[in-house]
C-alpha cells in the first residue's frame, strides 16, 4: 500500500505491517486518549484516505491502559464553546466516524480499560470490537451534564438497544466482561485484545477487497434504507461483488472440491 508518511499526525500513531494491515493508535495516554478537536481532525484525515491507499484492514487501539476517555472535557471547559461551535464540532466527529463505518475497510477495535462517552462512540464506529478483562463501557455524559454528540444515539443504540442506552446515560451503568458481550457492546472477550484483533484482521484481509468493501459499507448503508430499497441495493451490490474476477478462483476451488468446507471447530 501507499506510504503512511503522507499523514501529519501527532495525536495518533500509525504503522503498517507486511500484509497492509494498518494500526491506528490513539496516542494521548497521559490524557487517557481523550478526544480533543485536533485528534478528530487527524481521524478524519486518516480514515478518509486509508481505504484508497490500499489498507486491507485496520486495528484501532489506545496507548496506555485505557482505550479512550471520550470528549476532551478539559479542552471543552477551556474553550467555553457556544452551541453553534459545539454543533460544528459534533459534525466533525460524525465526519470522522462515518468515514470509519462507511469507508469499506474492516476496522477492528482492540479495547482495554475505559471505553466511555465519546470513546464508546469511537469504538462503535469500528466493525468489530474486541474486549479484554480490563475493558469497561459507559456513557457518563449524564453525570457530566452533557449529552452524546458523536453518534451514540445511532450506533450505541444500535448495538445495545434504546432502553439499555437510556439506562446507561441516566444511571451511569457500567458494562464489562461477559455481560458487555451479551448486551452487544463487544463481539469478543479475550485475554489479549490486541493479539485477537490482529488475528481477526488477518482473517478478514484474506478476502478480496471488494468483498470487504461491501461488508464494511453496504450493510451500514442498507440499514438506513427502507426494506424495499435495501433489497434493491443489496441486489446491485451483489451483482458487482459476486461476479468479480477475484471470486472466480475461489468458486472454481469449491467446485473442484479443493476449497475448505464450512465446519464448526
Ligand atoms: C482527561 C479525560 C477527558 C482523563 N478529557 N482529560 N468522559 C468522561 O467523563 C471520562 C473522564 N475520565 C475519567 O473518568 C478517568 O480519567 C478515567 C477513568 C478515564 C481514567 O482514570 P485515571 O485515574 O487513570 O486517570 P485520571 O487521573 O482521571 O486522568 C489522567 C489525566 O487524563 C488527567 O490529566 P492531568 O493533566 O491532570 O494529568 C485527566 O484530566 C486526563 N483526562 N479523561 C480530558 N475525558 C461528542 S460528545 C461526547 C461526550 C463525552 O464523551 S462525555 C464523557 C467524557
Amino acid at each position: 500500500m501507499e506510504s503512511l508518511d503522507r499523514f501529519d499526525v501527532t495525536h495518533l500513531a500509525l504503522s503498517v505491517d507486511e500484509d497492509d494491515i494498518v494500526t491506528v493508535t490513539l496516542n494521548r495516554a497521559d490524557k487517557r486518549n481523550a478526544l480533543n478537536a485536533a485528534t478528530i481532525e487527524e481521524l478524519i484525515d486518516v480514515f478518509s484516505n486509508l481505504p484508497r491507499m490500499g489498507a486491507r484492514a485496520v486495528i484501532l487501539r489506545g496507548e496506555g491502559t485505557h482505550f479512550c476517555a471520550g470528549l476532551d472535557l478539559v479542552e471543552h471547559h477551556r474553550e467555553d464553546r457556544r452551541p453553534d461551535e459545539f454543533m460544528h464540532l459534533c459534525l466533525r466527529w460524525h465526519e470522522a466516524f462515518n468515514k470509519m463505518e462507511y469507508g469499506g475497510v474492516p476496522i477492528i477495535a482492540a479495547l482495554k480499560g475505559a471505553v466511555v462517552g465519546g470513546g464508546l462512540e469511537l469504538a462503535s464506529s469500528a466493525h468489530i470490537r474486541v474486549a479484554d478483562q480490563t475493558t469497561y463501557f459507559a456513557l457518563p455524559e449524564g453525570q457530566r451534564g452533557l449529552f452524546t454528540g458523536g453518534g451514540a444515539t445511532i450506533r450505541v443504540a444500535d448495538l445495545v438497544g434504546k432502553a439499555r442506552m437510556i439506562d446507561m446515560m441516566l444511571t451511569g451503568r457500567v458494562y464489562k466482561g461477559e455481560e458487555a458481550v451479551n448486551v452487544g457492546l463487544a463481539q469478543y472477550l479475550v485475554e489479549n485484545s490486541e493479539a485477537k484483533a490482529l488475528e481477526l484482521a488477518r482473517e478478514a484481509a484474506k478476502h478480496p477487497p471488494l468483498t470487504n468493501f461491501a461488508i464494511c459499507s453496504a450493510i451500514s448503508h442498507m440499514q438506513n434504507m427502507s426494506a424495499l430499497d435495501a433489497a434493491y441495493a443489496e441486489a446491485v451490490v451483489a451483482g458487482v461483488v459476486n461476479t468479480q474476477p477475484a471470486a472466480r478462483g475461489r468458486l472454481e476451488a469449491f467446485a473442484n472440491k479443493t476449497a475448505a468446507r464450512v465446519r464448526p471447530e
